[in-house]
């Protein structure tokens, strides 16, 4: 029997992903690849494997807890001598093992760099930097049943130089809120900021007269209204990724000036050429729905049409011209919209299209996707083809300068110039930036992909 830990693997450079929740506990007998902990990025949200098959013997993290690759997760303990695996580090001697510490993702190398100070040795600010930082002991303490997480209280210091002392609740809750602990006022021992001190804060700073703006845009805010008043409620605490869906969402709105075009592809051939595939769909495992095919069409149409295929820098300065095609595929899933991103669009057959997208789809369904995977995006296609609706304006993905959404394909009666001829049309939807992208930009790259769509024997061309 040896005991061996299990670390965060490569999650394609996400610095400060959270634990968002775990998925064992001690005494957990687990099996090779079974998920460990739930972490979400700014980007994705994945679950770690084990590459050790053992038993839990002890949980080094915590949800909440700020990960980046190398840390430790948990300690096993393996039948027999197992051999080391590639991420799985062999059980260090203590002293060793602090020494390995890796790098906290919220923190700065300074505070990561081996410590081998003891803690009189210490000067002030360094002891208290010791303390924010979340030891293995303290990943496994319970919070306080109040959450303000008094047992794991940390000090820091206000820009006046005073302490401020909140636990590690009270300080996630602060950041979320936006609020700077120096302003809060204190109201447990020793000053310490407690979860009703922050709520109290932000009612006082809503109910104030200068709350009617919100943020630098000078919004006026939203009131907060007590629904319960009117009946009964539930209320459940929003995923991070839905909180930054929202956020992305919110700041494309506001600094990107929309325009939407709309348009029918007539799609009925590529509807009876799909139908001849369904059998060579099946032969290769795979699903061929109408999407591949308006990728396919998109980056044709990307490639002829660069502006679209840009993006703005230097705070509107400069235009990037992008020379590769990777599209953004959005993914409705349980936790959240996501958005993995197709590389070399413009290379890809039909078929290998069709695969990624299933591939892609089932990752981002599984909470798989790692953040390398989404990005890099140069445009988006959000399909809603499945679901319904005549058509909808997409949010530009920024810095993307386009999106394209794709509605219900459906038969309607279309007049070939002596009689109506029933046709299968499906309404699209282009959104773009109009600092950008003028009307003829749009207005071209639109009619061409539905030419497209139209007849796709000039996606071959
Ligand atoms: N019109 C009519 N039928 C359509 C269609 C369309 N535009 N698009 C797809 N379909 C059909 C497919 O052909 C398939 O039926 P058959 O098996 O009979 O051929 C069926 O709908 C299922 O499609 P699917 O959704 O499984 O596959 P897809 O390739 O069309 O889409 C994916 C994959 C991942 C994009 C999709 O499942 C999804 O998650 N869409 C939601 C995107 C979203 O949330 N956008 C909003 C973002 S902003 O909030």
């Amino acid at each position: 029997m040896s005991v061996e830990q299990v670390t965060v693997p490569d999650i394609g450079g996400a610095e400060g992903a959270e634990v968002i929740e775990l998925l064992v506990a001690v005494g957990d007998v687990v099996e090779l690849d079974q998920s460990l902990i739930v972490l979400e990025s700014d980007k994705a949200s994945m679950e770690i494997p084990s590459t050790l098959a053992g038993t839990v013997v002890e949980l080094l993290v915590a949800e909440g807890d700020q990960l980046a690759e190398g840390a430790p997760i948990v300690k096993i303990e393996v039948a027999g001598d197992a051999a080391k695996t590639e991420s799985g580090d062999s059980e260090a001697p203590a002293s060793s093992d602090e020494a390995k510490e890796p790098k906290a993702a919220n923190s700065s190398d300074e505070d990561a760099a081996p410590d081998n100070k003891s803690a009189e040795d210490k000067t002030e600010p360094e002891v208290a930097k010791a303390a924010a930082q979340p030891s293995k002991a303290d990943a496994n303490k319970t919070p306080e049943p109040d959450g303000s997480g008094v047992a794991d209280a940390t000090a820091e210091r206000s820009e006046e130089g005073e302490a401020i002392y909140a636990g590690p609740a009270v300080r996630k809750l602060a950041r979320e809120l936006g609020v700077q602990l120096g302003q809060v006022e204190g109201s447990g021992p020793q000053g310490r900021i407690l979860k009703e001190d922050l709520q109290q804060y932000v009612k006082k700073a809503v109910a104030a007269p200068s709350a009617g703006v919100a943020g630098s845009a000078g919004l006026p805010a939203v009131p907060e209204m007590d629904f319960a008043k009117f009946g009964d409620v539930d209320v459940t605490q929003r995923s991070k990724l839905d909180k930054l869906t929202a956020a992305n969402m919110q700041r494309s709105w506001l600094n990107v000036p929309h325009v939407t075009q709309f348009d029918d592809a007539d799609i009925t051939d590529l509807q009876a050429f799909r139908a001849t595939l369904k059998h060579e769909a099946q032969r290769r495992e795979t699903k061929l729905s109408p999407l591949p095919f308006i990728l396919k069409a998109c980056a044709v149409a990307l490639r002829d049409n660069p502006k679209i295929n840009s993006s703005l820098a230097r705070g509107g300065e400069d235009l990037v011209y992008k020379q590769y095609i990777h599209i953004g595929m959005a993914v409705d899933t349980p936790a959240g919209l996501m958005v993995p991103v197709i590389r070399d669009v413009d290379r890809k057959t039909i078929w290998e299209l069709a695969g990624e997208i299933v591939q892609l789809a089932d990752k981002a369904r599984e909470r798989k996707l790692s953040p390398a995977e989404m990005q890099g995006g140069c445009f988006t296609v959000s399909s809603l083809g499945n679901i319904g609706g005549n058509g909808f304006t997409p949010i530009v993905n920024t810095p993307e300068v386009a999106i394209l959404g794709v509605s219900k394909a459906a038969i309607k009666p279309v007049w070939n110039g002596s009689e109506f001829e029933p046709r299968t049309l499906l309404p699209l939807s282009l959104s773009y930036d109009h600092r950008v992208v003028n009307g003829g930009d749009g207005g071209r790259f639109f009619t061409q992909l539905v030419s497209l769509l139209g007849d796709i024997r000039q996606l071959s061309l």
